[in-house]
């Protein structure tokens, strides 16, 4: 990480969003280990950071969990919102509140350990990159997760290939960083709450012409039942051709300033609310 120079302005070196939904179980214990994670391996080295955890709707009590730990840790902020959205509303919710350079994206599960971020940094740094994004097919990746998910991500993957001809290995994965202006620009287009809100993400990026690099990671399954329902994956699949639909016949993600800065002022709206 020799070239993270630590940020000279009031803005943090790196935002970590965690989007949380019914984790009462493990939300305190991983934010814990979240943190110690990031003392170690930035603020060590002078360098700071902000840990934004969403609790997207959640009917247990994740949000009392998770402000627990918040009230030991200045870094730790907890934010919340009633309707249960998806993963990909609430990261989109939780980056209204992002105030570094850099933003990573992880899950609350930990099968990702945050140690590997420092990894995706010196990625971006390497190669120049806007983006890196975890991924589960990089040669050097060590994963170990159920069966049953490796064949719907493989089948998935291809389903994308087919369609996107995106020139990515995974678009899935949990883990992933980028530079503040990208999520800027990128995050008001996407009209995705769920879980095919990462492949419209990275469309965008890719249509957009920023830089994705792809970094090998180390997964571990850590919960005991597989949450993905059959009813996700229909919603998968459905948001899927949604997204085909507005990049190949209704041309909505190209160029277009009123959409995007009418978007980026209900935001603004709506956080100052
Ligand atoms: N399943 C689910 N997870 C959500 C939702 N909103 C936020 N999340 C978070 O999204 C992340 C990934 O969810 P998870 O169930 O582990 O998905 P999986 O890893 O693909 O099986 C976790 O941090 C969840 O707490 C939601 O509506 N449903
Ligand atoms: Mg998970």
């Amino acid at each position: 990480m020799g070239h993270l120079r630590p940020d000279t302005t009031d803005k943090k070196d790196l935002s970590i969003i965690i989007p949380a939904f019914n984790e009462e179980k493990i939300i305190y214990k991983n934010l814990g280990k979240t943190d110690e994670a990031l003392k170690n391996i930035l603020q060590k080295h002078g360098y700071t950071y902000e840990i934004i955890v969403v609790d997207d709707g959640s009917t247990d009590n994740t949000y009392k969990e998770a402000l627990n730990v918040s009230e030991n840790s200045v870094n730790i902020k907890v934010v919340n919102y009633k309707k249960n959205g998806g993963k990909g509303k609430a990261l989109k919710y939780g980056f209204k509140y992002c105030n570094a350079r850099y933003v990573t994206f992880i899950d609350a599960d930990l099968d990702l350990h945050p140690n590997q971020i420092s990894h995706f940094i010196e990625y971006m740094e390497e190669n120049n990159a806007d983006v890196v994004i975890g991924s589960k097919r990089h040669p050097l990746s060590i994963i170990n997760y159920p069966t049953s998910r490796k064949v719907l991500s493989g089948g998935y993957h291809l389903l994308t290939r087919l369609l996107f001809h995106l020139d990515l290995s995974d678009t899935q994965t949990g883990l992933k960083l980028f530079k503040n202006e990208v999520l800027k620009e990128i995050l008001p287009r996407i009209l995705c709450k769920k879980y095919a809100f990462d492949l419209e993400l990275l469309v965008n990026v890719k249509t957009r012409g920023w830089k994705i690099t792809e970094a090998p990671i180390e997964l571990n399954w850590q919960r005991a039942n597989n949450r993905l329902k059959l009813q996700d994956m229909w919603h998968l699949g459905l948001d899927t051709a949604a997204i085909f639909y507005r990049l190949k016949i209704k041309k909505h993600y190209q160029d277009r300033q009123y959409f995007y800065h009418f978007k980026l002022l209900k935001d603004y709206i709506s956080v100052k609310k």
